[in-house]
């Protein structure tokens, strides 16, 4: 009988522990796919964070590395630098991301380090229990903003693929979300130009997919979806910011 679909050979057989409805495991699954049709699963290093993605070494079937909270741009730059074949991909939260490693992801698209980074924005601190992030919507109830977070004492949420298309060194800066299944094909679309662009020694790239936390938003898995497409894209809206092809013609 003809297969139709299988499972990808980009992640491994264990189980993951996310949440029902968390959408890390199709973000791990579309990087996973990218992999293996790239060909590239046997090269491919990957640098997992701190946070609820910090089993994804367990998860992804190629060579993971683990780094301190927020570092992973770091460690991905030393081991780019000492196996520039190597595919090199950070996966990182935005507590990870856009708060402790704020200096290691600027820096890292400055310099135009040839990696690339998967940014998981659920606008949450979801493993330490639901705290606000740099990235939280204002007015959303997190257990360190009981009364939603406000702008006067917090600021605007950041927005970082905005602020990285600013930089020079950033060849590919997108966002995607993994809403929809429409929405789930260009994600992967944007996850596997990411990567052939790296292939091709094009430097840094950034793909940041707005993701749920069902459990710390408080919502079951088809409202947390909802609540994604009418807070977070709208105020992060999808789009590419910036590709190659542009950085080279400017
Ligand atoms: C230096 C340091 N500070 C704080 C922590 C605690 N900590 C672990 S995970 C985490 C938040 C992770 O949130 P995020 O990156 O958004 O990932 P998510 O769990 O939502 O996927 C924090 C604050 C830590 N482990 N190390
Ligand atoms: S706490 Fe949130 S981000 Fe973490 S696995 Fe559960 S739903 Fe996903």
């Amino acid at each position: 009988m003809a297969v139709v679909f299988q499972k990808t050979r980009g992640l491994t057989d264990v189980e993951t522990h996310y949440c029902p409805g968390c959408t890390h495991g199709i973000i791990h699954r579309l990087v996973g796919e990218v992999l293996e049709e790239l060909g590239v699963l046997d090269e491919a290093i990957g640098v997992a964070p701190v946070g609820c993605s910090v089993l994804a070494y367990n998860y992804f079937n190629c060579d993971m590395s683990e780094a301190a909270h927020g570092r992973a741009p770091a460690v991905a730059t030393g081991i780019k630098r000492l196996l520039p074949e190597n595919v090199v991909f950070t996966y990182q939260g935005d507590g990870d991301l856009a708060s402790i490693g704020t200096a290691e992801i600027v820096h890292a698209a400055h310099r135009s380090e040839n990696i690339t980074t998967i940014f998981v924005n659920n606008a949450i601190y979801g493993m330490t229990g639901g705290q606000m992030a740099p990235t939280t919507m204002i007015g959303q109830r997190t257990t360190t903003s009981p009364y939603g977070r406000d702008a006067a004492t917090t600021g605007m949420p950041i927005k970082i693929s905005e602020m990285l298309a600013q930089v020079p060194g950033a060849t590919f800066v997108e966002r995607v979300a993994v809403n929809t299944p429409g929405n789930v094909r260009k994600a992967k679309k944007a996850i596997k130009r990411a990567f052939e662009l790296q292939l091709a020694g094009k430097g840094f790239g950034i793909i940041e997919v707005l993701s749920t936390c069902p459990t710390n938003w408080g919502l079951d898995p088809v409202k947390a979806l909802r609540w994604l497409e009418d807070n977070l894209m709208v105020y992060y809206p999808l789009g590419n910011f910036r590709d190659y092809q542009e950085v080279e013609n400017a």
